[in-house]
């Protein structure tokens, strides 16, 4: 698409920085288009993990924005730690380029008159959203992983409607403006249309292009090893600044991240004292087991992460009963979901729905021990479930309660 002949946007000349042009704008777009397009479709494939399908991903009615759901496998174990890990980790990474490739493009915000033409309205309006819709994302993604819900509005609704906005600005401008970028970097100057981002008045350089490069370059290497730690484990853990570390540990093989405790979420000693019963039901039928009797049924041991929405993971040696003997127990034979609540009286997350393949997946446990000792009170004593590849959200704590449903 051919726009009009564009005059230069700063009839002011105040823009100095010879630095700006079309050229480290189009080699900023171009990471920009090859990185955020994977931050979204990881941020929905997310949305779709938490099961819609199942009426308990937030928000649960999104109207026409409703994507071509499917059953969220559990199979490969890490799916869910890699989809989650590059969503938040990709996202904090890229924030320096897209500040940058903001700052280069600045002028144009201040482009006389507003708007020339009714295209040109349309581009600037897909911008507004574009801009506003990155920045949105990256404000309530970064608030939302470093501190606890500090909100006055639930942050899954407005990160879901604001990544929608981004996304229609984001394929807007790049429909507009993708000729541009190619041209700028095959060093193929426009014949009719002159640099619009060029100062008119440059100031002397101080720093090369390459050089504004390298310190965009080097910002995101930084935020890597700030995040990345958290996701990939191991020692880089320790450097992990920027994704929460866990607000507490526990002891010995319970001494990984905690985000909430027990105490933090209302969990009383005598709700997971000796009195504490775990009850399966089937419709009407129920039946109530102790700590003790789960311990003697037949257990299995499986080495799955356990992977945050806020972006850290960890993978640890769970063993207990597998959920499919429970439900085999409970008198169903083909479970087609499962309601597991916990004893907890306060959090977002005491209470999950689990689909068919999570219920019979041969490692979908209601673990009782981790790394060969009991479930600290923290992770979820006497019993918490841990499925693979399934959102950490998902891996209650603390269960009192299971329900299945037959197929
Ligand atoms: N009962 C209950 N279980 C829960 C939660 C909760 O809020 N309540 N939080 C979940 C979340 S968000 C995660 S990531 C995992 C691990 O959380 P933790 O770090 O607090 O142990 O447990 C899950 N189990
Ligand atoms: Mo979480």
């Amino acid at each position: 698409m051919t726009l009009p002949h564009r005059p230069h946007p700063d009839v002011t000349g105040r823009w100095r920085s010879p630095l700006r042009g079309r050229q480290l704008t189009s080699i900023l777009s171009l990471v920009l288009l090859a990185t955020l397009p994977l931050v979204a479709l990881t941020g929905l494939l997310d949305y779709i993990a938490y099961g819609p399908r199942l009426h308990q991903a937030y928000p649960a009615d999104v109207g026409p924005l409703h994507l071509p759901y499917f059953v969220w496998p559990t199979r490969p174990v890490w799916l869910f730690r890699l989809t989650q890990g590059l969503h938040v980790v990709l996202g904090i990474v890229m924030i320096p380029v897209v500040v940058a490739k903001l700052w280069s493009v600045l002028p144009k915000l201040f482009t006389w008159p507003p708007a020339r033409s009714v295209p040109h309205l349309l581009e600037r309006l897909s911008l507004l959203m574009l801009v506003g819709g990155v920045l949105f994302e990256i404000v309530t993604g970064v608030l939302n992983v470093q501190y606890d819900y500090i909100f006055g509005f639930s942050f899954y609704p407005a990160h879901y409607y604001g990544a929608w906005v981004f996304l229609a600005g984001f394929v807007m401008h790049v429909l507009v403006s993708f000729p541009r970028m190619v041209r700028a970097l095959r060093l193929r100057p426009e014949p009719t249309q002159p640099d619009e981002l060029r100062a008119q008045h440059p100031d002397p350089a101080t720093l090369s292009r390459r050089g504004f490069l390298g310190l965009v370059g080097g910002g995101c290497a930084l935020l890597t090893a700030l995040t990345a730690g958290q996701v990939i484990g191991g020692p880089a853990r320790q450097l992990a600044y920027l994704l929460p570390r866990g607000r507490s540990y526990g002891e010995g093989p319970n001494g990984f991240q905690v985000n909430h405790t027990a105490a933090a979420y209302g969990v009383h000693p005598a709700d997971i004292g000796p009195g504490w019963r775990l009850t399966l039901s089937r419709g009407p039928h129920r039946m109530r087991l102790d700590r003790q009797m789960l311990a003697a049924l037949p257990q299995h041991t499986a080495t799955l992460p356990i992977a945050c929405v806020e972006g850290w993971s960890t993978v640890q040696e769970w063993s207990g009963v597998r959920l499919r003997d429970l439900a085999a127990l409970a008198g169903v034979r083909r479970p087609e979901s499962a309601m597991v609540r916990s004893v907890a009286r306060r959090g977002a997350f005491n209470q999950a729905r689990l689909h068919a393949n999570q219920v019979r997946d041969p490692d979908a446990l209601l673990a009782l021990r981790v790394g060969g000792v009991d479930l600290s009170v923290d992770h979820g004593y006497p019993a918490r479930v841990i499925v693979p590849a399934i959102p950490g959200v998902h891996a209650t704590k603390w269960v009192s309660s299971i329900e299945f449903q037959e197929g």
